[in-house]
């Protein structure tokens, strides 16, 4: 099943307008939200994001987020999803085609579930990474459906036989094509501040609290290739990648090539706070 508007109905019933503004200019939003064991994990984070990004576009939701919610998770227990994702998306609707916003228009809201393991095996190993530049848009902090910018750096990535890529703009690192990257400096976590050219990360805010409960310092500033290239350690995070350790960069290892030890202690506190989670909600 999955869901469209406030219901839920077979795939197959789904009619996508020729004239849907996502469809035609990526004119919409989306959010992608983890559950694990039948639970879902930061809905309350996501949806507050979706809000923003729908304000920050001058877009509405076509319902109160309480109601969504609810939807969404009427929507994976009906899917019986144990772990995996709900893929979220808003489009400003249907309307002629002219750049600008239509008079009239309803947003379209469809949502549907996926099962997705775990990545145990990309979080245990690290992965290895490409640099390229971030050629994307100047509003990178709202989470749009245009992706393009995302797309060819991906592509890129997977070209390189590489997992990620990590986007450098004007010389600074400002985050993955789908992920946010943290480097570990004398004993210190440094990202990129969350502005307008990175997506303020779910998973990056978990992971400012759990470094605070480790009594690990977290610093949003601008760091360069340079400081990326001779990081004590490298990490990435996402929803679905969780707090993966980045091993080698442009094909050279970090440091000694594997994950680093406060990786692995952030994620076993993050693997702490999943089942927290389902322990809270069962
Ligand atoms: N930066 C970008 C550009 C992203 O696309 C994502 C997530 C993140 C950072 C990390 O944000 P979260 O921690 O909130 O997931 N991208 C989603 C996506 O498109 N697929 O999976 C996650």
């Amino acid at each position: 099943m999955i869901l469209v508007q406030d219901k839920l109905m077979e795939q197959k019933e789904l009619h996508i307008g020729m004239e849907d503004r996502g469809y035609q200019f990526g004119d919409g939003i989306y959010e992608v939200i983890r559950i694990y064991n039948g639970c879902f994990f930061g809905m309350d984070e996501h949806l507050t994001r979706l809000e923003r990004s729908a304000r920050e576009l001058q877009m509405s939701l076509p319902y109160a987020k309480d109601l969504l919610k609810k939807r969404l998770e009427d929507l994976a227990a009906v899917n019986n999803v144990k772990d995996g994702q709900v893929y979220l998306q808003v489009t400003r609707g249907v309307a002629e085609r002219t750049h600008h916003f239509p008079d009239h228009a309803d947003g379209v809201l469809i949502a549907y579930t996926k099962e997705a393991p775990r990545p145990y095996q990309k979080m245990a190993d690290g992965i290895g990474v490409i640099t390229t530049e971030d050629i994307r848009w100047l509003r990178c902090d709202i989470k749009s459906l245009n992706l393009l910018g995302n797309v060819l750096s991906k592509q890129k990535a997977k070209d390189a036989g590489c997992d990620e890529a990590i986007l450098i703009r004007d010389g600074i690192v400002t985050e993955g094509s789908s992920s946010n990257v943290f480097i570990v400096k004398e004993g210190e976590l440094v990202t990129h501040p969350a502005d307008n050219l990175i997506l303020n990360g779910i998973t990056r805010n978990v992971l400012f609290k759990i470094a605070e409960e480790s009594q690990l310092n977290v610093v949003e500033k601008k760091f360069g290739m340079d400081d990326l290239l001779n990081a004590d350690e490298v990490m990435i995070t996402s929803t679905t990648m969780e707090i993966t350790p980045v091993v080698t960069i442009d094909g050279k290892p970090v440091q000694d090539g594997k994950p680093g030890p406060i990786t692995k202690r952030l994620q076993e506190k993050f693997n702490l706070r999943i089942h927290e989670v389902q322990s809270v909600e069962n």
